[in-house]
């Protein structure tokens, strides 16, 4: 492999809606380019970039893959985003590393929900997007319908440059409408083809798409507008560059097609990719790659004399290597072994094996340059999102920010013993994946994880069974229910022993009553003239606290009351601290119930931003979980719901709220406080828990 400096870079993510073909597309192209030894396919699992086991098993990307085709004196990095919702964490992690960004689209599905999220991320980061619709040999593949669908569903922008020559099993060729010649598939394995003429049954499809480029290309710059309209031919260099113009200014988004299946239009996506697509150093005129070095902002410049700074943006662990970190360097060069500094953990590293990824290989090299992607193992304590720099130049680059998990879990060990090499094996499966969060719910005594969906906590299960040899199983979470008070009442708590030797003697008097919600628990000492010796009214006060941890009707602790002990009386023999504490708890037992106790549960603060076509049937379903709508903000197009929902009524939301708006709905949930359970939901809870302490017991 020779040495790319970063203006023969380019870095591609490529992304777009789960099996829209990308995993598949990568593999042609890097067999075509010849980094790839064999043209894989998703079916037989042998695809490049899905190489774990969890992927090959389901057929579907899990985790973001590099894999690289030189081509044309470049070298092209792929990174291939997953398309599903569950794994959207390494979808974000792919644009973070790329410059650009390839989408695809299937030559039957044509725009999907997961196409549209994508294309907004990446516009959102103003990055250059090139559409390709993949799988054009397929039965009913229709380019002129995939392409009406993006320009009405994402971007009146989009332009093709390249046409199909027949479509499913007679698509055989594609016409460039740039160089205006016909790339038919001439029957090898690596997508070779012979250049032609324009076959004469394509001539009007030509014209047409060939005048709407040109016409395209010229309404985003003045010059050209003005030869266009003079009737001046536009060259192809000039088409060319112009398009390349555009696209960094995100005017124009070019449209491709290919089969990877039978590697058509393989070849020439590659040369567009390297000719429209601005290579690693041209991409700080788009993104302004700046970094901070102690308290300063810093322009990075893509290029090799520049102070050392790389962005981990993925991590993997693997059976007998341990972590592969996965990085892009912003600036500078690195050399195998060099000695760095990570800036965000104040930690030197060793980038032993310096390498780069294509699929599951890693190929060592001596020398990485600015732009390019690598990646390194046995870092001691460096992480995704981690920087890498230099002692000299301590620098830190922004974070990718990733979502908050949307459906949780309990999880425990299914062995017993194991109980620590689980909570080792969901801390490092966080590290590989930030989506993926574990914490420890003390209320409910329960290790709850958190993921995107049920299927993405499903793949960390048995991620962890295959990297770290636990077993776990998932359940439903318990929910922190808690009791409170809504009256005053008062009574006696009275603890007498005097049978034989040394009695027992303890007497008090409290009054108990509500607190607002959120006050907690308070005490007040209201004793006159020693009723209870001094020393012993704290005793009282650990005997009411811990009689409330039991709580008075469903053994949820109680919360948000105030205790004032008034009178009692004492024992000068009998009487001691453990005596004081019994008639504590006493009192709690007499007067809690008096005070008609109610049970509160915890609700959640769900953001939905829900197309309005769903609208209805999202309230609709809110409502039937006893949520609170406490507003709606539209565009006339999109909806943002804020609403509050108990979190017993929430629990795989996600799943609910993907089926009911096809997926093109999405949310944010944050605790938003306790609240009163109304009397008919409370019933069933206080059966619910009786069942649950049943089944514990038995
Ligand atoms: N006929 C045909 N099928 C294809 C082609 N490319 C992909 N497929 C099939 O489409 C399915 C999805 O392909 P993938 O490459 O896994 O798609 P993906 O976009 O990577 O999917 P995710 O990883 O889930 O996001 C697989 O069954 C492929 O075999 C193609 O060019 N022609
Ligand atoms: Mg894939």
């Amino acid at each position: 492999m020779r040495d790319y400096d970063s203006a023969g870079i380019r870095n591609i993510a490529v992304v777009g809606h789960g099996a829209s073909g990308k995993t598949s597309l990568i593999d042609a192209l890097c067999f075509a380019a010849g980094s790839g030894k064999r043209h894989g396919t998703i079916r037989d699992g042998t695809a490049l970039t899905d190489h774990l086991p969890e992927e090959i098993e389901r057929g579907y990307s899990i985790a973001l893959g590099c894999a690289y085709a030189e081509w044309m004196d470049s070298k092209i990095n792929f990174i291939d985003a997953p398309g599903s919702l569950d794994f959207q964490g390494d979808a974000l992690a792919a644009l973070a590393a790329a410059d650009g960004v390839l989408c695809v689209l299937g030559a039957t599905a044509g725009v999907e929900v997961g196409t549209q999220r994508m294309f907004r991320a990446a516009v959102a980061r103003h990055d250059p997007v090139l559409f390709v619709v993949s799988m054009m040999d397929k039965e009913f593949a229709d380019f002129d319908r995939i392409y009406e669908s993006v320009k009405s569903r994402l971007t009146s922008k989009v332009v093709p440059v390249e046409i199909p020559i027949g479509e499913g099993a007679s698509f055989r060729g594609v016409i460039n409408l740039f160089t205006q010649r016909a790339y038919m598939y001439a029957g090898g394995t690596k997508g070779e083809y012979t250049e032609a003429d324009v076959p004469p049954e394509c001539a009007d499809r030509f014209a047409k798409y060939r005048q709407e480029l040109i016409e395209a290309i010229s309404a985003t710059d003045d010059t050209l507008l003005e030869r266009y309209l003079e009737g001046v031919e536009i060259d192809r260099d000039t088409a060319l560059h112009g398009m390349k113009e555009a696209m960094k200014r995100m005017d124009l988004f070019p449209l491709f097609c290919t089969s990877a299946d039978s590697m058509i239009g393989v070849r020439a996506l590659l040369t567009e990719l390297v000719q429209l697509m601005p290579n690693a150093y041209e991409m700080e005129e788009i993104h302004a790659l700046t970094g901070a070095e102690g308290h300063n902002t810093i322009q990075l410049h893509a290029k090799d004399d520049g102070p050392f700074a790389a962005h981990v943006f993925k991590t993997l662990s693997e059976p007998h290597v341990g972590d592969v970190s996965y990085f892009r360097i912003l600036s500078g060069k690195v050399t195998s072994g060099q000695e760095v500094y990570n800036a965000t953990r104040d930690g030197s590293e060793k980038l032993g094996h310096l390498s780069i990824p294509c699929g599951r290989e890693r190929s060592e090299v001596a020398v990485l340059h600015a732009g390019d992607i690598g990646c390194v193992t046995k870092l001691r304590n460096t992480h995704t999102n981690d920087t890498l720099s230099t002692r000299e130049h301590p620098i830190r680059l922004p974070a990718i920010v990733f979502p908050e998990p949307v459906v949780h879990f309990a999880v425990r060990a299914v062995i017993r013993g194991e109980e620590e090499k689980l909570q080792q094996g969901l801390h490092r499966l966080h590290d590989e994946d930030p989506t993926f969060e574990v914490h420890y719910n003390a209320e409910t005594h329960e290790t709850i994880a958190g993921g995107m969906g049920e299927r993405h906590l499903d793949v960390c299960m048995a991620m962890l069974k295959r990297k770290f040899g636990v077993q776990a199983e998932l359940s439903k979470p318990r929910i922190a229910f808690r009791e409170t008070l809504t009256a005053k009442a008062d009574g006696q708590g009275r603890h007498k022993k005097q049978s034989g030797g040394r009695g027992q003697f303890g007497d008090c008097w409290v009054r108990m009553s509500p607190m607002p919600r959120g006050e907690g628990y308070m005490f007040d000492d209201r004793i006159v003239g020693g009723a209870i010796p001094s020393k012993y009214v704290p005793a009282v006060d650990r005997g009411v606290q811990e009689a409330a941890a039991r709580g008075v009707i469903a053994g949820f602790p109680l919360v948000d009351f105030r205790v004032e002990v008034y009178d009692g009386s004492t024992h000068s023999v009998d009487s001691n601290e453990m005596s004081f504490k019994m008639a504590g708890i006493l009192a709690f037992k007499t007067v809690a119930p008096k005070c008609r106790p109610v049970i509160l549960e915890p609700l959640d603060l769900l953001e939905i931003e829900v197309p309005d076509e769903f609208l209805g049937d999202v309230l609709g379903d809110a409502s039937g979980r006893r949520g609170h709508i406490l507003g709606t903000e539209g565009d006339g197009q999109q909806t943002r719901v804020r609403a509050v929902i108990p979190q017993s009524e929430l629990h795989l939301y996600a799943t609910q709220l993907f089926s009911i708006t096809h997926g093109h709905a999405t949310f944010t949930r944050r605790f938003n406080g306790y609240e009163q359970v109304p009397g008919e939901a409370a019933g069933k809870i206080i059966a619910e828990h009786a069942k649950e302490m049943e089944a514990v017991d038995a």
